[in-house]
């Protein structure tokens, strides 16, 4: 549900972290950012790759104004501002590109965001 002129963006994808990219606390990730004047509530909210592989953001997530949220792939400590999806394989093509699509919780597309890579 978007509360106001909430206007959720995929900033960027550290498709490729260092080393093993899904590494406990330290994995590849997606940047959520909230560009709009008032608050997003992301629950259930969720990324897609171009193989299909899905991570759903859990309830009680929100981006505020001009917050961001960081959107693991791997494991780690989920705070209010990094969601940890606890996969134990990375899904960011590191070689050939890909492209995210974030749908929120009725499934309607909010944004894309594309690489080369
Ligand atoms: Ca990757
Ligand atoms: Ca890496």
């Amino acid at each position: 549900m978007v509360e106001g002129d909430a206007d959720v963006v995929i900033a960027n994808i550290v498709y490729d972290a260092p080393g093993n990219d899904v590494v406990y606390n330290d994995s590849e990730y997606v940047v959520l950012s909230n560009t709009g004047t008032g608050t997003a509530d992301v629950g259930g909210w969720w990324l897609v790759d171009i193989a299909d592989h899905r991570i759903t953001i859990p309830s009680g997530y929100a981006i505020a104004p001009g917050g961001t949220l960081r959107v693991y792939t791997g494991p780690g400590d989920s705070t209010t501002d990094r969601y940890f999806a606890g996969r134990g394989q990375a899904i960011w093509n590191n070689s050939g590109g890909d492209t995210a699509t974030l749908l929120d919780d009725s499934g309607e597309t909010v944004d894309t965001y594309s690489y080369s890579s």
